[in-house]
Protein backbone atom coordinates (compact mmCIF):
# COMPACT_ATOMS: atom_id res chain seq x y z
CA UNK A 1 0.00 0.00 0.00
CA UNK A 2 1.25 3.41 -1.02
CA UNK A 3 0.25 6.13 2.47
CA UNK A 4 0.56 9.73 0.93
CA UNK A 5 0.37 11.57 4.11
CA UNK A 6 -0.85 14.86 3.87
CA UNK A 7 -0.93 15.18 0.04
CA UNK A 8 -3.70 17.36 -0.76
CA UNK A 9 -3.66 21.12 0.88
CA UNK A 10 -6.02 22.19 3.09
CA UNK A 11 -7.06 24.38 0.22
CA UNK A 12 -7.89 21.38 -2.20
CA UNK A 13 -9.59 19.79 0.74
CA UNK A 14 -11.87 22.60 0.71
CA UNK A 15 -12.12 22.59 -3.15
CA UNK A 16 -12.70 18.50 -2.75
CA UNK A 17 -15.76 19.32 -0.32
CA UNK A 18 -17.59 21.82 -2.36
CA UNK A 19 -17.26 19.51 -5.33
CA UNK A 20 -18.90 16.76 -3.17
CA UNK A 21 -22.21 18.99 -2.06
CA UNK A 22 -23.35 18.97 -5.41
CA UNK A 23 -22.43 15.49 -6.10
CA UNK A 24 -25.17 14.57 -2.41
CA UNK A 25 -27.35 17.18 -3.95
CA UNK A 26 -27.91 15.50 -6.90
CA UNK A 27 -27.28 11.84 -5.35
CA UNK A 28 -28.16 11.84 -1.83
CA UNK A 29 -26.58 9.90 0.40
CA UNK A 30 -28.37 6.71 2.01
CA UNK A 31 -27.42 3.46 4.44
CA UNK A 32 -27.14 0.44 2.27
CA UNK A 33 -27.91 -2.82 3.84
CA UNK A 34 -25.51 -5.25 4.69
CA UNK A 35 -26.01 -8.66 3.43
CA UNK A 36 -28.06 -9.73 6.73
CA UNK A 37 -30.20 -6.66 5.99
CA UNK A 38 -28.93 -4.49 8.76
CA UNK A 39 -28.13 -0.83 7.25
CA UNK A 40 -24.21 0.04 7.69
CA UNK A 41 -23.45 2.94 10.05
CA UNK A 42 -21.77 4.56 7.53
CA UNK A 43 -24.00 6.62 4.70
CA UNK A 44 -22.77 6.18 1.16
CA UNK A 45 -23.43 7.54 -2.27
CA UNK A 46 -21.35 7.61 -5.76
CA UNK A 47 -20.37 9.65 -8.66
CA UNK A 48 -19.52 8.57 -12.01
CA UNK A 49 -20.44 5.82 -14.78
CA UNK A 50 -21.20 3.74 -12.06
CA UNK A 51 -22.26 3.54 -8.08
CA UNK A 52 -21.31 0.65 -5.76
CA UNK A 53 -24.17 -0.37 -3.71
CA UNK A 54 -25.72 -3.49 -1.87
CA UNK A 55 -28.62 -5.31 0.20
CA UNK A 56 -29.37 -8.57 1.11
CA UNK A 57 -29.05 -9.84 -2.82
CA UNK A 58 -25.31 -8.44 -2.36
CA UNK A 59 -22.35 -6.35 -3.20
CA UNK A 60 -22.16 -4.91 -7.30
CA UNK A 61 -21.95 -1.72 -8.99
CA UNK A 62 -25.21 -0.62 -10.44
CA UNK A 63 -25.62 2.44 -13.33
CA UNK A 64 -28.28 4.55 -11.13
CA UNK A 65 -28.86 6.07 -7.27
CA UNK A 66 -31.62 3.94 -5.96
CA UNK A 67 -34.15 7.25 -6.71
CA UNK A 68 -33.94 6.14 -10.95
CA UNK A 69 -31.13 8.92 -11.58
CA UNK A 70 -27.72 8.81 -13.24
CA UNK A 71 -25.33 9.38 -10.77
CA UNK A 72 -23.79 12.40 -11.23
CA UNK A 73 -20.03 12.62 -13.09
CA UNK A 74 -16.66 12.25 -10.73
CA UNK A 75 -15.86 15.89 -9.30
CA UNK A 76 -13.00 17.31 -11.73
CA UNK A 77 -11.01 17.74 -8.13
CA UNK A 78 -10.89 14.42 -7.61
CA UNK A 79 -9.78 13.03 -11.17
CA UNK A 80 -6.97 15.03 -10.58
CA UNK A 81 -5.83 13.51 -7.80
CA UNK A 82 -6.32 9.76 -9.50
CA UNK A 83 -4.54 10.86 -12.54
CA UNK A 84 -1.54 12.56 -10.42
CA UNK A 85 -1.05 9.22 -7.87
CA UNK A 86 -2.88 5.96 -8.99
CA UNK A 87 -0.44 5.06 -11.78
CA UNK A 88 -2.99 3.90 -14.02
CA UNK A 89 -3.32 4.18 -17.41
CA UNK A 90 -7.36 4.21 -17.51
CA UNK A 91 -9.58 6.82 -15.33
CA UNK A 92 -12.06 5.96 -12.32
CA UNK A 93 -15.66 4.93 -13.10
CA UNK A 94 -16.82 4.90 -9.81
CA UNK A 95 -16.43 7.20 -6.78
CA UNK A 96 -17.58 6.10 -3.61
CA UNK A 97 -18.10 8.49 -1.22
CA UNK A 98 -18.20 7.39 2.32
CA UNK A 99 -19.89 9.55 5.02
CA UNK A 100 -18.80 8.51 8.99
CA UNK A 101 -20.57 10.46 11.62
CA UNK A 102 -18.83 10.18 15.03
CA UNK A 103 -20.00 6.88 15.90
CA UNK A 104 -20.01 5.00 12.59
CA UNK A 105 -17.03 2.26 11.41
CA UNK A 106 -16.49 -0.19 8.41
CA UNK A 107 -15.94 -3.79 9.44
CA UNK A 108 -12.98 -5.70 7.30
CA UNK A 109 -13.93 -6.14 3.91
CA UNK A 110 -11.95 -6.72 0.46
CA UNK A 111 -12.49 -4.35 -2.84
CA UNK A 112 -13.11 -7.59 -4.75
CA UNK A 113 -16.47 -6.33 -6.71
CA UNK A 114 -14.68 -4.35 -9.74
CA UNK A 115 -13.15 -6.64 -13.00
CA UNK A 116 -9.85 -6.21 -13.15
CA UNK A 117 -7.53 -6.23 -10.25
CA UNK A 118 -4.62 -5.34 -11.96
CA UNK A 119 -6.05 -1.49 -11.95
CA UNK A 120 -5.59 0.02 -8.02
CA UNK A 121 -8.07 1.44 -5.67
CA UNK A 122 -7.15 5.23 -4.28
CA UNK A 123 -8.97 6.79 -1.41
CA UNK A 124 -9.22 10.21 0.00
CA UNK A 125 -9.25 11.09 3.24
CA UNK A 126 -11.58 14.15 4.61
CA UNK A 127 -12.27 15.25 8.29
CA UNK A 128 -12.02 13.82 11.28
CA UNK A 129 -9.41 10.94 11.61
CA UNK A 130 -10.14 7.37 11.29
CA UNK A 131 -8.27 4.43 12.54
CA UNK A 132 -7.29 2.23 9.75
CA UNK A 133 -6.61 -1.53 9.66
CA UNK A 134 -5.31 -3.43 7.29
CA UNK A 135 -4.81 -7.80 7.75
CA UNK A 136 -4.38 -10.42 4.70
CA UNK A 137 -5.82 -11.52 1.85
CA UNK A 138 -7.49 -14.49 3.65
CA UNK A 139 -9.51 -13.47 6.78
CA UNK A 140 -8.15 -13.30 10.05
CA UNK A 141 -4.17 -13.33 11.02
CA UNK A 142 -2.38 -10.16 12.55
CA UNK A 143 -3.18 -6.49 11.30
CA UNK A 144 -1.86 -3.21 11.36
CA UNK A 145 -3.54 0.04 12.15
CA UNK A 146 -2.75 3.67 10.64
CA UNK A 147 -4.39 7.04 11.64
CA UNK A 148 -5.69 7.98 7.93
CA UNK A 149 -6.16 12.04 8.38
CA UNK A 150 -7.59 14.72 6.19
CA UNK A 151 -5.57 15.21 3.27
CA UNK A 152 -4.17 12.04 3.05
CA UNK A 153 -4.07 9.69 -0.41
CA UNK A 154 -3.91 5.61 0.19
CA UNK A 155 -3.43 3.60 -3.14
CA UNK A 156 -4.01 -0.11 -2.25
CA UNK A 157 -2.35 -2.07 -5.65
CA UNK A 158 -0.47 -4.66 -6.83
CA UNK A 159 0.39 -7.02 -3.50
CA UNK A 160 -2.27 -5.32 -1.56
CA UNK A 161 -5.17 -5.01 -3.62
CA UNK A 162 -7.00 -7.69 -2.19
CA UNK A 163 -5.89 -7.19 1.45
CA UNK A 164 -8.63 -6.86 4.27
CA UNK A 165 -9.26 -3.37 5.55
CA UNK A 166 -11.32 -1.38 7.39
CA UNK A 167 -11.86 1.39 9.60
CA UNK A 168 -12.25 1.20 13.39
CA UNK A 169 -13.33 4.38 14.61
CA UNK A 170 -13.42 7.69 14.11
CA UNK A 171 -11.87 10.70 16.55
CA UNK A 172 -14.58 13.23 16.59
CA UNK A 173 -13.60 16.69 16.61
CA UNK A 174 -9.73 16.24 15.50
CA UNK A 175 -10.49 18.12 11.99
CA UNK A 176 -12.25 21.50 11.55
CA UNK A 177 -12.54 20.91 8.00
CA UNK A 178 -16.15 19.95 7.62
CA UNK A 179 -19.46 21.80 9.64
CA UNK A 180 -19.96 18.62 11.76
CA UNK A 181 -18.27 16.16 13.23
CA UNK A 182 -16.97 13.47 11.10
CA UNK A 183 -14.98 12.09 8.43
CA UNK A 184 -15.44 12.03 4.43
CA UNK A 185 -13.68 9.08 2.25
CA UNK A 186 -13.58 8.48 -1.19
CA UNK A 187 -12.46 5.78 -2.74
CA UNK A 188 -11.83 5.93 -6.67
CA UNK A 189 -12.24 2.30 -8.59
CA UNK A 190 -11.98 1.31 -12.49
CA UNK A 191 -15.14 -1.13 -12.25
CA UNK A 192 -15.29 -2.56 -15.96
C1 LIG B 1 -12.21 4.29 4.58
N1 LIG B 1 -11.55 2.73 2.94
O1 LIG B 1 -11.06 4.76 4.57
C2 LIG B 1 -12.50 2.97 3.95
N2 LIG B 1 -10.72 0.60 0.21
O2 LIG B 1 -13.15 4.86 5.10
C3 LIG B 1 -11.58 1.67 2.14
O3 LIG B 1 -12.42 0.82 2.26
C4 LIG B 1 -10.55 1.57 1.10
O4 LIG B 1 -9.24 3.38 1.90
C5 LIG B 1 -9.82 0.42 -0.77
C6 LIG B 1 -8.72 1.24 -0.90
C7 LIG B 1 -8.51 2.23 -0.01
C8 LIG B 1 -9.43 2.42 1.03
FE1 LIG C 1 -12.30 -0.78 0.85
Amino acid sequence: MRLHAGWISPEDQRALVSGLRSVIAAAPLFAPLTGWGKPMSVRMTSAGRFGWYSDRKGYRYIDRHPSGSAWPPIPDRALEVWRALAGSARDPECCLINWYGPEARMGLHQDRDEADFTEPVLSISLGDDGLFRVGNIDRGGPSESVWLRSGDVLVMEGASRLLHHGIDRIAAGTSTLLERPGRINLTLRVVT
